[in-house]
């Protein structure tokens, strides 16, 4: 078996000192943060979803698996953060209340400190309130919102609609991404883009920050 398929197969297995092993080997012998991401860390988690709609595993056993790809994550920490740039902006990044799922907005802050941003996590479960006070704390140039669950998803459109009602929405650009997300979805919500993974959400954000810009000191 080659080193990627045994990190995926060790998260799998919910080995967390296996997984970390083999991610740092992986790392030691030259691959790409990007590539361990990409071909072992997320399939690895898209097969112990499939394994739980199967009820081949559980919640204590998915969050099992959850914590050594949280513990893998660890070991890219350094290498997605460094950006090594100017900072070219300040994000605020949290998963909406009522959904627990973080390893997704954990590891789009990472890549978006990689690219350069001034990154803010918040983590799971927060409220809308915790949002707004976070946005106006940090003068955020970008808000960004994840959800996991198709009962958590609309919680976005909650979040923009009390940005409104405080005035605060034409003052950050708004993007959203999670699983259960796409398009439709985030024009239907009032967002200013929608990224369906960590390197897109880099893009967006770069975009984003350039429209926030040309809004906050148009040219004469
Ligand atoms: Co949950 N869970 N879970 N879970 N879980 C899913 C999401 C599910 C798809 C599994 C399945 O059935 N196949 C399913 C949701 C179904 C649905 O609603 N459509 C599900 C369910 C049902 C549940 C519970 C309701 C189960 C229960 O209690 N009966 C429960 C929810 C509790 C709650 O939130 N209230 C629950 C609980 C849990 C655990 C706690 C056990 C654990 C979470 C641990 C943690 O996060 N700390 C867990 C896990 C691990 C998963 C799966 C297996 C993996 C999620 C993950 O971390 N993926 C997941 C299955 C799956 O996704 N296929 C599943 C890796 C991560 C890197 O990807 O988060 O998608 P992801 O993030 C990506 C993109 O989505 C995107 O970029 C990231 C990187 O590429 N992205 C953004 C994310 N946020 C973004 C924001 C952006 C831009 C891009 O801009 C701001």
């Amino acid at each position: 078996m080659g080193i990627l398929d045994e990190i995926k197969e060790s998260i799998i297995a919910m080995k967390k000192t296996e997984a970390i092993e083999f991610t740092q080997k992986a790392i030691d012998e030259g691959l790409a943060a990007e590539e361990v991401l990409n071909k072992a860390l997320i399939p690895a988690m898209s097969t112990v979803g499939d394994q739980y709609e199967e009820g081949i595993k559980f919640i204590p056993e998915m969050l099992m698996s959850a914590k050594a790809m949280m513990g893998t994550l660890e070991i890219l920490r350094p290498i997605l953060t460094k950006s090594g740039q100017k900072s070219k902006g300040k994000i605020v990044l949290g998963t909406v209340e009522g959904d627990v799922h973080d390893i997704g907005v954990k590891l789009v802050g990472m890549m978006l400190e990689g690219a350069g941003l001034d990154v803010v996590v918040l983590g799971a479960d927060t409220s809308k309130e915790e949002f707004l006070e976070a946005v106006q704390e940090h003068n955020a140039s970008i808000l960004g919102l994840s959800a996991l669950l198709t009962t958590t998803m609309a919680g976005m459109k909650e979040v923009i609609d009390f940005l409104k009602e405080k005035g605060v929405r034409d003052k950050v650009k708004i993007m959203v991404g999670g699983a259960t997300l796409n398009q439709r979805f985030a024009d239907e919500y009032g967002a200013d883009g929608f990224a369906p993974d960590a390197a897109q959400a880099c893009v967006l954000a770069k975009r984003l920050l350039d429209e926030q810009s040309k809004q906050r000191s148009p040219a004469l």
